[in-house]
């Protein structure tokens, strides 16, 4: 497994490695026993709190400040953007002239709102203070506040009530760490402005003044907190200001960046700590859901940046951002897309254009999406995406079958089929023991993803089908591309050939099931890769009722793969047969890398 991640992420990951139980309704963290507690909520009560986000499925995510101002660039370098302070280390007292400079007399609420809206969007998640520390709003606290720019107005009043006018939920975004807070408890040796010693009691009490401001005046679906990640945050604080907020407002949603047990980009809760209702995977989509009453949501840039750079034009195409959508839906998670606006107020051109052509495709099959739940599936199928509703399936088709037949592993009767696209016409869908086959049209009617619909009596019987099959020879050759990945953070990985990677967490585990029509005696051998500070785990490999033990060596690399025997299993007769490898002991970073699994007969 490449840790290609930039360094603050890899050790944020490493010291973020817990024992991995995901909770991400808010675990109990010890604390004082007189500290506030959160509402006890029902699940029912907990189910209704969420319930428009889950709606939702699809919102915008807004980073806008005065790191718009140098638009990316600086002394030469053009890479930079909300990171603009951090990177650059430039005195404090100098960054605050952006502020003198940012006036987006442009800024127009009620068009950013219309282009969230018509992208399918439904929720708007922005800044309101980033970790720079300045707030865009006016705040009682601070003069690192609009108040401080030409521009006189206030762009979260008047973007909540464009939002409330459309019918679309308002959010901020609230970043913890704070780099020009004197009493954030890292300070920089660029804050120049910042005198005394830091004081984490004292920035407690200033960050839960500012956020009742943004709470009591603009009243957000979702307070989105990020910049947990730094020690002078602990999970004692991130319970007592979870409890906090949601006696604020008992209605608030708030993400998992409030507690301190999320397993850095993977972004779900591992271990103790866990506070918040959803988990935040960034800039990638889980192998697999996590199952009814999981919630996360995937957060994603448009181009390569989250605030505003001028250079970057290298924005994801129609096609990534609705299969992306779909992929996330079909897995019942949320998907936040970014937009990074100008100095002068405006969502740069390259992201209006995607999102006008996301909003095309949203308009015919945005039914599949919003308001659905994930599919019956627990791993992609080759042909695309499910997602479902009680009494329909949404087959959302990314390879349009060229024989017209597209076959769905599911044991139900189908009493109606059709497009999206056409709903007024019926499609011929017969039902087997190997489970449905729809007839569809020669030519698919959109070139990215065609929804058809398939109503159901009850719920979603899935047959399991094989992932494997066996070769005349009666070799079993388990790939990783065909394995069910269960768990919250591994994941394929690595080109031209897919591995089984991000193995980080022991409880994580892989399998397959496999037709089995020659029974016999088989050899185990494993082809996979570790590098060698990881060697040492344990893992069993069971076939049916038979497991088998390894141990992992070192390959000398997580991409330098060896084929390992393990022993020999027999399989008494023809069958659907499990094969499932899970770890036993973990000492290093990851388990491992696994390339394949094969059972040659003796
Ligand atoms: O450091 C931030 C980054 O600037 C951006 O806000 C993303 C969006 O979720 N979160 C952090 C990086 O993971």
């Amino acid at each position: 497994m490449k840790m290609n991640l930039p360094r603050m992420w890899r050790n944020f990951l490493l010291a973020a490695l817990l024992p991995a139980v995901t909770t991400l309704v808010p675990a109990t963290v010890a604390r004082a026993d007189d500290a506030p507690k959160a509402p006890v909520e029902t699940k029912e009560q907990h189910d209704a709190r969420m319930g428009w986000w889950r709606e939702a499925r699809f919102g915008m995510f807004i980073h806008w400040g005065v790191y718009s101002v140098p638009a990316g660039e600086w002394n030469g370098k053009t890479d930079y953007a909300e990171w603009f302070l951090e990177q650059t280390h430039m005195p404090v007292s100098q960054y605050e002239q952006y502020a003198k400079q940012f006036n987006p007399v442009k800024f127009n609420a009620k068009e950013w709102v219309a282009i969230a809206k018509d992208a399918g969007m439904k929720y708007i998640v922005i800044t309101s203070k980033h970790h720079d520390g300045f707030d865009m709003y006016p705040s009682e606290l601070t003069d690192w506040c609009i108040k401080s720019t030409p521009f006189g107005r206030d762009p979260l009043k008047e973007l909540a009530e464009a939002c409330k006018e459309a019918g679309i939920r308002f959010c901020t975004y609230h970043s913890i760490m704070d780099w020009h807070h004197p009493d954030w408890g890292t300070r920089r040796a660029w804050n120049d402005k910042a005198t005394g010693t830091p004081d984490m009691d004292r920035f407690d009490a200033y960050l839960k003044g500012q956020l009742k401001e943004v709470v009591t005046h603009y009243h957000p679906g979702v307070m989105w907190f990020d910049g947990e990640w730094e020690t002078p945050w602990t999970p004692e604080r991130g319970a007592d200001l979870y409890a906090y907020l949601r006696n604020l407002d008992p209605a608030l949603i708030i993400n998992n960046r409030i507690g301190k047990a999320r397993a850095g980009m993977e972004g779900m809760d591992t271990g103790a700590g866990a506070v918040g209702d959803f988990g935040t995977p960034e800039q990638t989509i889980p192998a697999n859901g996590f199952g009814p009453g999981v919630d996360w949501e995937s957060c994603m840039t448009l181009n390569n940046h989250w605030g505003y750079n001028k250079h970057d034009q290298n924005w994801k195409s129609p096609t990534t951002v609705i299969r992306n959508t779909i992929d996330i839906a079909s897995k019942g998670g949320n998907y936040l897309l970014n937009v990074g606006p100008t100095a002068e107020g405006l969502i740069p051109d390259g992201s209006v254009q995607c999102l006008k052509a996301v909003g095309a495709w949203m308009k015919v099959n945005g039914t599949a999406i919003c308001g659905t739940t994930a599919g019956p599936f627990k791993k992609a199928l080759a042909w695309g995406r499910v997602t479902a509703q009680p009494g329909k399936l949404y087959l959302h088709v990314f390879e349009w079958p060229q024989d017209g037949k597209l076959a769905v592993a599911i044991g139900n009767k189908v009493s109606k089929a059709y497009l999206l696209a056409a709903p007024d016409t019926a499609l011929d869908c017969t039902s087997g023991e190997s489970g449905a086959v729809l007839r569809l049209p020669g030519t698919a009617p959109d070139p990215i993803a065609s929804v058809a619909v398939l109503e159901i009596d009850g719920a979603p019987q899935v047959i399991a089908t094989a992932a494997v099959t066996q070769a005349a020879d009666g070799t079993m050759q388990l790939a990783a591309q065909t394995a069910d990945l269960v768990g919250s953070g591994i994941k394929l990985q690595g080109e031209p050939r897919k591995n089984v990677g991000f193995w980080l967490n022991a409880s994580d585990y892989v399998q397959w099931p496999v037709q089995v029509t020659k029974a016999g005696k088989f050899t185990v051998t494993l082809e996979c890769a570790c590098q060698a500070d990881s060697a040492g785990s344990e893992y069993t490999v069971t076939v049916g009722d038979q497991t088998l033990a390894g141990k992992v060596e070192s390959t000398d690399g997580w991409d330098k793969y060896s084929t390992v025997g393990i022993g020999s299993v027999s399989i008494a007769q023809p069958g659907m047969v499990m094969v499932v490898v899970k770890a036993t002991k973990k000492p290093g970073l990851a388990v491992m890398n696994l390339r394949a699994l094969t059972l040659k007969p003796e």
